[in-house]
């Protein structure tokens, strides 16, 4: 009896001692996210322990029931996950495997370790960790990888790797790939008049357009703010660029609506370049169709433009130009030469005008009707304008002391320089760093000078005539050219084209409208200086109605320094 009481406690202690031990691996099972399932194929028996209840509404007591996991997850995963759980059928130790489960929420990932004795499976722990967040946050980092997050199309990566494969597979099959490149029409005004998020809206919803019209054959996807990039895979029939542009026009006949209600109408320029007859890779390719869509844009927005060997030459010449401008600020190869203007009537020297030249690294001389609008892209024509401003400055004092002469100094300025902030104290600070009398220095602007910022320009011309400069107007009769807004400007000298000069002669309407100029300006106080005067009637019939100075071939052709300082010196 007492036997029977000694063993009937001893019982009862293992038992509270192993209900302690269950209820402590309980507590861990419990703190962890993971669930377990312990199988002892000793024992054929299936415990499941941590947070099974939660993930499954299922337990598993035996080997057979273990069914129902492979029901769960996803069909593509049903047969690899079965031979992740049974790896002790080939031998193995341990695997890992991924699964998505049906309901598309939730993705387990399930590890299976099998512990053996005398290489026989002796227990098999399989740890089921919920990596539904992590997924979908590789999800979502590989979608950044791949997608535009604002259209959903491909990103620029993707799309030029994408791009790449066609023009690789249209290589081996002697095919074509056509390049569009579709950029919105004055994008700026709809960001800057209704907002970025209007903005935003209406490239996410031209995008999801865009989207449609893709197929195999085409892929689309957004470069950078509003501009996008097809590409088409053998552009035959259906698929054709044609059908494609006349889809896009067709679509945006018809306004977006903005989640606020607005309509927005948009118009797009197109520029395609097609492999392999514009590039050979897909970048070049981007790159062409980008440059014939500028292009094309410079003629008129709303259209499509398609690539043509000149315009892409073109284009590769004037970015040459612009590395070697930037080089050449540097290294400062840029002269000066000086072209004479004479007092019509006695045919004294009245003044100089500065030309900029620049000799490039070959020795070429380049004129600056070439590279001046070009350095006013780039802006360097700030550096550019502003030595021309000092160096002629420089010249007129050492010439103006050595010789003794009076003249004016005239510097051309571009509309760029004049619309920075410090160009006003500039030319003032360089004025009296070379100590000159401001009335010497005479500073030429064009009319689209004023096309911009008409009251801050005149405000700009005003101080400096205050301070004493002159102001020419060059280059009268090309631009808008109105003789109304002429006696707002504050200029003392008016410039009249050489093309009025050249045909002057021959052409009555010129020779009227040359007349009533030169009147108008003697009846406002300006003086009138003819460019381009190349012969003798010329000068006769220009001194006859009474223009002031005269500058051209005739009396004498843009110089070297040297060359004016000969002139000077056979002047005194
Ligand atoms: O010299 P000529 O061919 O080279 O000049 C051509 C044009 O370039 C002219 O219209 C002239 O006004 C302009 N130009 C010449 N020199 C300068 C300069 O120093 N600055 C600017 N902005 N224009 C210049
Ligand atoms: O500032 P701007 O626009 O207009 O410059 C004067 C330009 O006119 C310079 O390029 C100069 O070389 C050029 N030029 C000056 N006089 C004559 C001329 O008599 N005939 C021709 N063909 N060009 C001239
Ligand atoms: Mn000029």
């Amino acid at each position: 009896m007492d036997e029977l009481q000694y063993q009937m406690d001893l019982l009862k202690a293992m038992n509270q001692k192993l209900s302690l031990k269950d209820r402590m691996y309980q507590m861990i099972f419990d703190a962890t996210d993971s669930a377990y399932l312990y199988y002892s194929f000793d024992k054929k028996e299936v415990t499941t322990m941590g947070k099974w209840k939660e993930f499954f509404d299922f337990d598993i007591k035996e080997v057979k029931e273990m069914e129902q996991l492979f029901e769960v997850v996803e069909e593509q995963y049903a047969l690899p996950l079965r031979e992740a759980l049974f790896i002790e059928k080939k031998g193995e130790v341990d695997s890992r495997i991924e699964c998505q489960l049906k309901n598309k929420k939730s993705w387990f990932q399930f590890c299976c370790k099998v512990e053996y004795q005398n290489q026989q499976p002796f227990e098999k722990m399989i740890t089921i960790r919920n990596v539904t967040k992590e997924k979908f946050q590789n999800e979502e980092l590989l979608y950044m990888a791949y997608y535009d997050n604002l259209t959903g199309l491909y990103n620029r990566n993707n799309f030029v790797k994408l791009l790449g494969e066609y023009v690789r597979k249209a290589g081996e099959n002697n095919g074509i790939v056509s390049v569009l490149i579709i950029d919105i029409d004055d994008f700026r005004k709809i960001n800057d008049g209704l907002g970025i998020v209007a903005g935003d809206e209406v490239v996410q919803q031209f995008g999801g357009f865009l989207k449609e019209l893709c197929n195999n054959n085409i892929i689309a996807c957004h470069l950078s703010s509003d501009i996008f990039c097809m590409a088409i895979y053998e552009p035959t029939g259906s698929c054709s660029v044609e059908s494609v542009y006349k889809s896009i026009q067709k679509r945006l006949r018809e306004p977006f609506f903005l989640l606020d209600g607005r309509a927005i109408n948009i118009t797009v320029s197109v520029g395609v370049a097609e492999y392999p007859e514009a590039a050979t890779t897909a970048l070049e390719l981007i790159n062409c169709a980008e440059i014939v869509m500028y292009k094309g844009k410079e003629k008129g927005k709303n259209a499509i433009q398609y690539f043509d060997t000149p315009i892409l030459n073109e284009f590769l010449n004037s970015v040459e130009l612009e590395n070697k401008l930037k080089q050449a600020v540097f290294d400062n190869n840029f002269i000066l030469h000086f072209q004479p203007q004479f007092d019509t009537d006695n045919k004294r020297l009245r003044g100089m005008e500065a030309l900029i030249r620049w000799r490039d690294d070959d020795g070429h001389m380049i004129r600056p009707d070439v590279f001046i609008p070009i350095a006013e892209k780039n802006g360097a024509i700030i550096p550019i304008g502003n030595w021309v401003v000092e160096q002629s400055i420089k010249n007129f004092v050492k010439w103006r002391k050595q010789y003794g002469i009076p003249f004016v100094m005239s510097i051309n300025i571009s509309s760029v320089q004049c619309g920075r902030d410090d160009f006003v104290d500039f030319v003032m600070d360089t004025i009296r760093k070379y100590n000159v009398n401001p009335d010497e220095i005479e500073l030429e602007i064009t009319e689209s000078i004023l096309i911009e910022d008409f009251a801050s320009v005149i405000d700009k011309l005003r101080q400096l005539r205050d301070f004493g400069v002159r102001i020419s107007l060059d280059d009268f009769g090309t631009g808008f050219s109105s003789l109304s807004y002429l006696k707002k400007l504050p200029i003392n000298t008016l410039k009249i084209d050489k093309s009025f000069i050249d045909t002057v002669l021959t052409d009555s309407p010129t020779r009227i409208i040359t007349e009533s100029i030169i009147d108008m300006v003697s009846a406002l106080g300006f003086e009138s200086v003819a460019e381009g005067v190349e012969n003798e009637q010329q000068y006769n019939y220009l001194n006859e109605i009474g223009c002031d100075v005269i500058q051209g071939y005739l009396l004498g052709k843009p110089m070297t320094a040297e060359q004016i300082e000969d002139m000077l010196q056979n002047m005194s």
